[in-house]
């Protein structure tokens, strides 16, 4: 690896990591290649970028914390929020660097996602994109089948939040680790994008490896609850 990524990798984690993120470097070139032009990062091949997942720790670790920091009435999206919050401060520490911030939930004007968030996992090496191509022996038929990405430690119990794009930084050489495909079987294969697309409420699909860590049950009530009650569970609204 380069010294430039290396070491702005070393920042980046040093912001993130004991906040419960996971940050994998890419090429903007590995997501494009497996890509219609259609969802295309407008960046050269050789573009640094990262992809910023949370893990089952954030919860304790950055959004009890910021919730605690912020005054409640101005708290519209909390996990959001508070993702931004800290992708802002690792921005103002790489001053000296233009940084670009894509949040998962962006929208483009033609309504596409402004990234594929489980591609760009997929190629960074962060977590295994299954499709319904990754399947011989196709039971679905007509139905519509969507893919999941499943982390080797944590399953399904993370999210894919963002990507940091460094448009002034170009890398030659930066190796490409392949994700780790965990989900080894044709049947857990099928399974799992059975519950993924099927059952995905009851959460079944996110323990389809033994897992080194999930949400705890505060963590899993908070998701399950209708955004309007959330931070009344937390004990943070009367
Ligand atoms: Co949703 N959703 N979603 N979702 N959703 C996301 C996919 C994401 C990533 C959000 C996140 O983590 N922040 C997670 C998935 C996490 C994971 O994979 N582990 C997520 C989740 C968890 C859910 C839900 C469980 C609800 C929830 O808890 N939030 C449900 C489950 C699905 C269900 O309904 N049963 C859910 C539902 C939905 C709806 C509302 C249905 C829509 C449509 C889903 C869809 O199209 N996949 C939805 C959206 C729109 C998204 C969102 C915002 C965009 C997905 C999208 O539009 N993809 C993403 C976040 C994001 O990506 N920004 C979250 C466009 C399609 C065309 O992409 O199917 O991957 P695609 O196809 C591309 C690849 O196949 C690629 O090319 C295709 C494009 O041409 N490709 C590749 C081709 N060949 C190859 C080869 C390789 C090797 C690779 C890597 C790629």
């Amino acid at each position: 690896m380069e010294k430039r990524v290396a070491y702005l990798e070393k920042r980046i984690r040093g912001k993130l990591e004991h906040l419960g993120f996971e940050v994998h470097p890419f090429k903007v070139g590995w997501y494009n290649a497996v890509l219609p032009s259609v969802f295309h990062l407008s960046y050269s091949d050789n573009t640094l970028a990262f992809v910023v997942l949370s893990i089952p720790a954030m919860f304790d670790k950055a959004f009890k914390p910021f919730l605690k920091s912020q005054p409640l009435e101005k708290i519209l999206d909390p996990v959001d929020q508070c993702i931004s919050h800290h992708l802002s401060l690792v921005r103002e520490s790489l001053a000296d660097r233009q940084v670009e911030i894509m949040y998962d939930y962006e929208m483009l004007p033609n309504r596409k996602p402004r990234f594929l968030a489980q591609t760009a996992a997929h190629v960074a090496g962060a977590a295994y994109y299954y499709q319904r191509k990754d399947v011989q022996q196709d039971p679905w038929g007509e139905k519509k089948i969507y893919g999941v990405c499943i982390h080797p430690y944590y399953g399904g119990w993370f999210a894919i939040r963002a990507l940091l794009l460094f448009p002034d930084v170009e890398v030659s050489f930066l190796q490409q680790n392949p994700p780790i495909d965990c989900v080894r079987t044709e049947e857990e294969k099928i399974e799992l994008l059975d519950k993924f697309n099927f059952h995905w409420q009851d959460w079944r699909y996110r323990d389809i490896i033994e897992v080194k860590e999930k949400y705890s049950e505060e963590q899993k009530t908070y998701f399950a609850a209708p955004p309007a009650e959330r931070l009344k569970l937390l004990g943070l609204q009367g």
